[in-house]
């Protein structure tokens, strides 16, 4: 039977609502939720591909005890699991205390799931050692917020992107990263063609593409282009004194320090001409309505806090606030990293916006949870936590939906740490994470489609996210397993509270709970419940008890949530990165997200068109960098400094300035030889919200010669046969100096291993590769040898098309053969160009143009669908090309108006 079941997407703030089908308990397809408020039915590649990442090959199906770290585990029973890792906890705090335990969570888990695990160590346990990846994210943010409007609390909602006349989007790139409010940017620009958009981006980014002035400022020097910009306002008499005046303090304070930043210093300090600074602050000042849209590029700095501040004053100083259109929107970035921040879920919050540091706060938080008290002492915030655990302060952690092993900066500590470590619990929905190489139980999580509770979005949106198969195997619900743990551990540890404290039979019971914590809170939610939410659809808070609708803007009454209900100017000054660029160090790596996949790419790495953009790592640079160090594109190159190194290879990519590179922060140790960027970012945190500079590190870069290149290519029959491969594709990871693993596929998934090594590789060993992708065999094989080049090169074909190829030596065809076997166009004329030592094409191949990169859709592809007749609506409808950005619609008419009219259709 068919049905369709209304959720939320998994992957980014934004919260896109999607209809999830199944046909006999399987995930089949899936399309966007036209009802929802988030996304009125659009979705981006990502979103619209999570049906194709319900593939099984690498989930976790039961829990799993390891005898020794990295070997394969015992299957074990839940019971034996979590009362073993109970007796573990239960263990550790007697002989050393509570603080000697730790969880590091995540902005991934349904706000029910962080509400058990924060529950658990604050009131349980007794302990505030509970961090999140959050903490990596959004805690810059949080503190942004909280010292100057009072609250933790994003004012704006997307309708606001509609009704801007000045978009100011300042280390953000929306275009990429929360695709679906960019679309919101385009239509806002296709209904007002005054709309002036700001980009404030030390890379020219794809956002900046649509940009009207572009600001590729030096990295870190935010604050210094938000003074520099309040400084012209207040020369030009652009500021809103009333507003000031009335509803804000500590204006005449900084207003003192911008004096001292006037354009022509900031030009120097952010390296941009001074006349774009001026003009940035006219558009800002003078508009009716300016909204600020900003994520990591001013949350991952050591003065993240400060970089959120400055950008809030200029909204405070203009009263660009509380009214349509207006506002400082912070993105979020995880699905819920809004709820996390709710329930507390950090080191130094306590449920519902409280503060840790507040004795009242405790106070509140023990009477509702039943306990004498919540421990006053602050928790460690996530790097703190792994350096705890590498030090031995800290005994055992449970992660639970987040990756260290990759996400954390310098991997090197944070590996030793694990390795350090007495105790690591790892609850995840896969079991190839970097992390789980390091964990001694193995619980599996069920995912998306699976799991039902609430999430909130960017736009502090409530939406319900639903399961509609069941978790396959022995995989539980989070809030299930941290219930199920909490009530052994309690009973370990003597409790006769425990069931009392973890009363729950369902998610909706701990929901009930936590909306009591919010009652008279800023975000109360007192007037919503799983029915209101069932029945009227996702709902924005505040929505207290007696209310009918949420608020869409916060502050419309100029009061703020501070002690004398005004908002808070900070006195901040420019400062420099935590990493200077040296000449020993003398590149400034940034890094961030690629369109097509999610972080540690457990779920995106699964789907083999997600890789069509770029399937493979790559650094980006700037020419003359290059050049300087004898690089050409294709070339491999040694990233290093004090703390790691990688080997990668490098592309020349329009948008960097000189002195600048950028790698994608998705590759870590599943595709390729190295933790990747975070081998060498930085773990220097800012003092207020402890959040690290994920986004600069020093670095040298190097030409690295491996003259022996090398590549596979091998076509499967289906994407599970593909994961396996894969799968054991890895095991070549340490082979040879240079490797990267991973999938690439239209018609047909492939599995690509590229390779360099620096001595001709063996032929025992090129033997050992062409027996793990199934191309040992001599039926149908072509090979060409050229002992004297060193150069080895098989063919394997079936069925009269290409199954796969290696190439040893020489590897010029890939690219080309790559795109043919991903068509399944490789017919048999072209099998004996296979082993051809050509860069091209022969001419007998059809050049392929990817028309919509979006849905990957190719010109002859539409060309196909037009001989049979098809119109534009037709072309949507098949291929689905043009219906996500939209922006390749005008080509794809024209391919329509050049067609040759059908002449069934005519007649
Ligand atoms: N496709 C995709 N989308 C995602 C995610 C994903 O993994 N993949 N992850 C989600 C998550 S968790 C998050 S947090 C968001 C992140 O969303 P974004 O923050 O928008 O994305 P990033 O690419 O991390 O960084 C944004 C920009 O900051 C710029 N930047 C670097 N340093 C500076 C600086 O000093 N100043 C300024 N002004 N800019 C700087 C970078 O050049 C980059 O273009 O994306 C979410 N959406
Ligand atoms: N260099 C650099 N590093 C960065 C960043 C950067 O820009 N540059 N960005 C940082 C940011 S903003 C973020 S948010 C972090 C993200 O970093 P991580 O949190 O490490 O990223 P993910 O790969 O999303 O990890 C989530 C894990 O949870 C698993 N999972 C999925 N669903 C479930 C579930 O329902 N239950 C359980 N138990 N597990 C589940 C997934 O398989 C996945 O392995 O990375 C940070 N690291
Ligand atoms: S914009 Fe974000 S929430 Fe929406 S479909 Fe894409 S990844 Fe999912
Ligand atoms: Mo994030």
């Amino acid at each position: 039977m068919r049905t369709e079941v209304k959720s939320t997407c998994c992957y980014c703030g934004v919260g896109c609502g999607v209809l999830i089908e199944t046909e006999d308990g399987a995930i089949t397809g899936l399309r966007g939720d036209p009802e929802h408020p988030a996304n009125r039915g659009r979705l981006c590649t990502k979103g619209a591909s999570l049906h194709q990442t319900v593939d099984s090959t690498y989930r976790l199906f039961f829990p799993e005890m390891r005898a020794r770290r990295g070997e394969t585990g015992q299957r074990v029973s839940w019971g034996q699991a979590l009362d073993d890792a109970a007796e573990r906890f239960a263990d550790t705090i007697r002989q050393h205390g509570p603080d000697s335990v730790a969880f590091y969570i995540s902005g991934q888990l349904l706000t029910e799931d962080y509400y058990v695990f924060n529950k658990l160590a604050k009131g349980l346990i007794g302990t505030n050692n509970v961090d999140t990846n959050s903490r990596l994210c959004m805690s810059s943010a949080v503190a942004g917020y909280k010292q100057t409007l009072g609250a933790d609390a994003p004012p704006c909602s997307y309708a606001d992107i509609l009704n801007a006349k000045v978009i100011f989007i300042s280390g953000a790139n929306p275009a990429i990263a929360h695709p679906i409010v960019f679309r919101y940017i385009e239509d806002a620009r296709a209904a007002n063609p005054d709309l002036k958009i700001i980009v404030a981006d030390p890379r020219r980014t794809e956002t900046a593409e649509i940009a009207d002035l572009h600001l590729p400022i030096k990295p870190g020097s935010d604050i210094a282009l938000f003074n520099g910009m309040l400084h012209v306002l207040m020369a030009e008499d652009l500021l809103d004194q009333c507003y000031i005046d009335a509803h804000t303090s500590g204006f005449a304070e900084l207003a003192g320090i911008a004096k001292n930043y006037p354009p022509e210093r900031v030009a120097e300090l952010c390296g941009i001409p001074a006349e774009a600074i001026v003009q940035a602050a006219r558009w800002f000042g003078a508009s009716k309505a300016s909204l600020s849209l900003y994520c990591q590029g001013l949350n991952q700095s050591v003065h993240g806090t400060h970089n959120n501040v400055g950008i809030i004053h200029l909204h405070l100083a203009t009263g660009q606030i509380g009214k349509p259109g207006a506002g400082p929107f912070s993105l979020t970035g995880q699905p819920n990293a809004m709820g996390g921040r709710e329930v507390g879920g950090l080191s130094n919050l306590l449920s519902a916006h409280r503060d840790l540091a507040n004795p009242e706060h405790r106070a509140e938080v023990a009477r509702l949870w039943g306990v004498s008290d919540v421990p006053a002492k602050p928790g460690k915030s996530a790097v703190d936590l792994f350096k705890a655990l590498k030090s031995g302060e800290i005994k055992a952690v449970w992660i639970a939906c987040t990756n260290p092993a990759q996400s954390l900066p310098n991997q090197a500590g944070v590996r030793e740490a694990l390795r350090a470590a007495d105790y690591v619990v790892l609850q995840e929905t896969y079991g190839n994470t970097d992390t789980a190489e390091f964990a001694d139980l193995l619980l599996p999580a069920s995912g998306w489609g699976e799991k039902h509770g609430t999430v909130t979005n960017s736009e502090r949106c409530i939406t319900r996210v639903r399961s509609a198969v069941a978790a396959p195997g022995e995989a539980r619900h989070d809030w299930e397993v941290a219930v199920d743990f909490a009530r052994r551990l309690g009973q370990k540890l003597g409790r006769d509270d425990v069931d009392r404290l973890f009363p729950y039979a369902d998610p909706e019971a701990i929901f009930d709970e936590h909306r009591e914590s919010t009652r008279g809170r800023d975000l109360d939610i007192t007037g919503l419940s799983y029915a209101l939410l069932e029945t009227q659809g996702p709902q924005q808070w505040p929505f207290p008890a007696g209310a009918s609708a949420g608020k869409v803007r916060l502050y419309e009454d100029r009061r703020f949530p501070t002690a004398d209900g005004r908002a808070r100017f900070i006195p901040i000054e420019h400062q420099p990165v935590a990493e200077i660029t040296t000449p020993e160090f003398p590149i400034s790596l940034l890094s961030g997200r690629m369109r097509d996949q999610w972080h540690g790419m457990s779920r995106t790495g699964t789907v083999p068109r997600l890789f069509n953009l770029e399937d493979e790592p790559l650094l980006a640079m700037h020419p003359c960098d290059m050049r300087h160090r004898g690089l050409a594109s294709g070339d491999l190159a040694r990233v290093s400094n004090g703390r790691g190194e990688m080997t990668v290879r490098v592309s020349e990519r329009a948008g960097l300035v000189k002195g600048r590179a950028w790698m994608p922060m998705h590759w870590g140790g599943q595709f390729m030889n190295s933790p990747g960027a975070n081998a060498v970012a930085s773990d220097a945190i800012d003092p207020y919200s402890q959040q690290p500079e994920l986004k600069h590190a020093a670095v040298q870069i190097a030409k690295l010669d491996l003259p022996y290149p090398l590549a596979v290519l091998r076509r499967c029959a289906s994407q599970s046969e593909a994961l396996a491969l894969l799968q054991r594709a890895r095991t070549m990871l340490s082979a040879f100096p240079y490797v990267t693993v991973g999938l690439y596929g239209r018609t047909s998934p492939l599995v690509v291993l590229r390779g360099a090594a620096g001595e001709p590789v063996a032929d025992a060993h090129l033997l050992a590769l062409d027996r793990l992708f199934g191309l040992d065999g001599d039926d149908g094989a072509i090979v060409y040898v050229d002992a004297t080049r060193r150069i080895n090169k098989k063919a394997i074909a079936q069925d009269g098309r290409l199954l796969g190829v290696r190439l040893a030596g020489e590897t010029l065809a890939q690219a080309w053969l790559k795109q043919a076997m991903a068509e399944d166009e490789l017919d048999a004329s072209l099998i004996r160009f296979a082993l051809a030592p050509t860069a091209k094409p022969p001419v007998s191949m059809v050049a392929r143009n990817i028309v919509c990169k979006c849905a990957d859709v190719s010109d002859d592809q539409i060309q196909k669908e037009l001989a049979h007749g098809a119109d534009l609506p037709q072309l949507q409808q098949t291929l689905k090309c043009g219906t996500f950005c939209g922006s390749c619609v005008p080509d794809i008419k024209r391919m329509v108006a050049a067609h040759p009219p059908n002449m069934a259709a005519a007649a």
